[in-house]
């Protein structure tokens, strides 16, 4: 019989790492399911479709959703998995619906074939489950499966996008009619009408009452400056609320916002004050902003004093707690330029992973109509709190050759940084594939460019910390630009901010920094001499075959690194001079910069 198409549509899978050097990477990739093989295929305008993998449904031993408790890191935001023979197949949809609707299909299909009694909720990453973190990929699963699940119920209501509320803390049942709540995680909400009890409804269909107090609505609406003084937070994952506020750290950090409901607005705020249990307890908590339904002064918040306007009532709250649980300290958004460098996690799509650096992946990323190179902060890698201080600093560091940070995304753990997309990858690797093919004019002229770049914030008055041709990256039009500017200080690994240890840029730093951690603009003119070394020597790594004691002790003895076999004795001397013992002795950026360009003319 000729098979039965099902389903299908474009999502995006993930390389599921058949072999150990198999590339973790996302592509779109369009699926059909019939009633034989589910299939999937890459389609290119213009181009014939390209067949890139099949699997036969009677090999299929599970398909059910996956609880993530991470950022997906692609566009798609609604994962589930096909466990079949010995892999697991991940695709991410682009709806809960669409999703729901796969699954069930999927489950459909394959409900009498040789299925797994347990399943894993969540994903398989970094060598162990997140669900039960055992560390073997095959292990039986921990979860019940549920062969028919869905495919027994009716279809789930259609709801529309911004009905998904978010947990704020974990619930559980007081009762047959509620549903437990698991912090972080999506529901669906089902009905909002009783002013202490929602309906809501969890990934797997099951439906009950929460408190109110517990959700929060993902979606509210745009920012907005109102009357002059209190800004509303925008297309704000309010989720992030909490994140944004907790972070501040401060008691009484607080915000306005736009509710669900157009024009009714609530305030957050963050409080570390002793809960019910006694206990500190550092949350966020939110007020509506109520209304009487008559009179000249109708606003009012925890108790009934009443204001004629909400900046009033806010000015009110700013001086007495009366009936909150802290008066409203430190307006959060009130400058409203701690907005222009949050970016909204709506407008970021993430793509194929471009490598890892100090902090973390790098991945590869659509904003705003451009590719954006995503760092995606570690946990516990970065102090996040002082990178976000530091960050308005760096925004506005702006120069051709410098790589321009956009923005950054706070919303979700990981953090991610947003910076210019640089095509051609770091310049030292980019030396190194070139080797041979590199041109005098060339390196002089990447030297000239980083010589610019740091020119730029020398006269800015900001110390790089870490030049080296590893912290360049090249563009498309092969201009190379300096990255990373500032960084390590908020390396939170001792190894690599000790001069003593280990991952210290030992080679790349001048003796007062080795010795007493002094940074200058003249320690990255140090910097700067080895990293025109890197370049003449094609990306060779200095002082290859040394350990850093060795390093410490010959420059201690007056010896420095030899001259490049392809550097002209004028760019030698100017490294000799960016080696000079006393930080005084180097030129400036600006001098190299003028020095560089006259060879450059020559
Ligand atoms: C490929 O990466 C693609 O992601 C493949 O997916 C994937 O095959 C490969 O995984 C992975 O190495 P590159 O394109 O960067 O080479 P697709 O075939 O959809 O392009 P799967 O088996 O996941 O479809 P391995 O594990 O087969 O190597
Ligand atoms: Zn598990």
């Amino acid at each position: 019989m000729y098979p039965r198409v099902i389903l299908k549509g474009t999502m995006i899978k993930k390389s599921q790492q058949k072999k150990r050097t198999s590339p973790c990477n996302y592509k779109e990739r369009f699926f059909m399911l019939d009633t034989k093989e589910l299939k999937y295929s890459e389609r290119r305008p213009g181009k014939k479709p390209m067949m890139k993998g099949c699997i036969e449904l009677s090999r299929i031993k599970c398909a059910e959703i996956v609880c993530s408790d991470v950022p997906i890191p692609c566009i798609y935001k609604y994962p589930f998995q096909v466990f079949y023979d010995n892999y697991y197949l991940y695709i991410f949809a682009p709806d809960n619906d669409c999703r729901q609707k796969w699954v069930r299909a999927l489950k459909e299909e394959t409900k009498h074939n040789n299925l797994v009694p347990k399943y894993h909720p969540n994903f398989w990453m970094d060598g162990k489950w997140r669900c039960c973190q055992q560390t073997e990929k095959l292990a039986t699963g921990c979860h019940v499966y549920d062969p028919v699940g869905y495919a027994s119920k009716k279809p789930l209501p259609e709801l529309p996008a911004e009905e998904t509320v978010i947990a704020l803390q974990d619930y559980v049942p007081q009762g047959d009619d509620d549903l437990p709540l698991q912090k972080d995680q999506e529901y669906l909400l089902i009905k909002s009408s009783h002013p202490e009890w929602w309906s809501v409804q969890d990934n797997l269909g099951n439906v009950g009452f929460v408190p109110r107090a517990y959700v929060v609505e993902k979606l509210v609406n745009n920012l907005e400056r109102f009357e002059g003084h209190i800004w509303f937070c925008s297309v704000v994952v309010v989720h992030f609320l909490s994140f944004c506020l907790s972070l501040q750290g401060k008691e009484g950090a607080f915000m306005v916002r736009e509710s669900r409901q157009r024009g009714v607005y609530t305030v957050s705020v963050f409080t570390k004050a002793a809960g019910s249990n006694g206990e500190k307890n550092p949350r966020v908590k939110h007020y509506l902003i109520r209304q009487t339904d008559t009179g000249e002064n109708t606003f009012y918040l925890a108790e009934k004093y009443l204001f004629s306007t909400i900046p009033e009532l806010i000015l009110y709250h700013q001086h007495n707690a009366a009936g909150l649980i802290t008066r409203l300290r430190h307006p959060v958004s009130q400058d409203g330029n701690c907005y222009q460098w949050e970016v909204e996690p709506e407008e970021l799509n993430l793509g194929q992973e471009l490598g890892s650096g100090q902090f973390g992946l790098v991945l590869e990323g659509r904003w705003r109509g451009r590719k954006v190179a995503v760092k995606m902060i570690k946990e516990e890698c970065m102090s996040e709190e002082e990178f976000k201080e530091e960050a308005r600093v760096m925004m506005k560091l702006s120069h051709s050759k410098l790589v321009q940070l956009f923005g950054i995304c706070s919303q979700h753990s990981p953090m991610c940084l947003l910076f210019e997309f640089m095509e051609n990858g770091c310049l030292s690797d980019y030396l190194r594939t070139r080797k041979g093919r590199l041109s005098p004019d060339l390196m002089l002229g990447m030297c000239l460019d980083v010589s610019e770049g740091m020119a730029y914030l020398e006269s800015s008055g900001f110390i790089h910390r870490d030049l080296a041709a590893r912290n360049c990256l090249v563009s498309k039009n092969n201009e190379v630009k300096v990255s990373d500017f500032g960084m390590t200080r908020f390396v939170l690994d001792d190894q690599y901010t000790s001069s003593q240890c280990s991952k210290f840029p030992v080679k790349w730093s001048a003796p007062e920094v080795i010795r007493y951690c002094k940074f200058s603009s003249k320690s990255d003119v140090w910097s700067f001499g080895v990293l025109m070394w890197e370049v003449y020597n094609e990306g060779r790594l200095p002082y290859e075959n040394r350990s850093n004691t060795e390093v410490v002790e010959s420059l201690n003895s007056g010896l420095r690194l030899l001259k490049p076999r392809l550097a002209p004795d004028a760019v030698y001397l100017l490294m000799e001079w960016c080696w000079k013992e006393k930080p005084d002795d180097r030129p400036t950026f600006a001098q190299l910069l003028h020095e560089l360009a006259s060879l450059y003319s020559l």
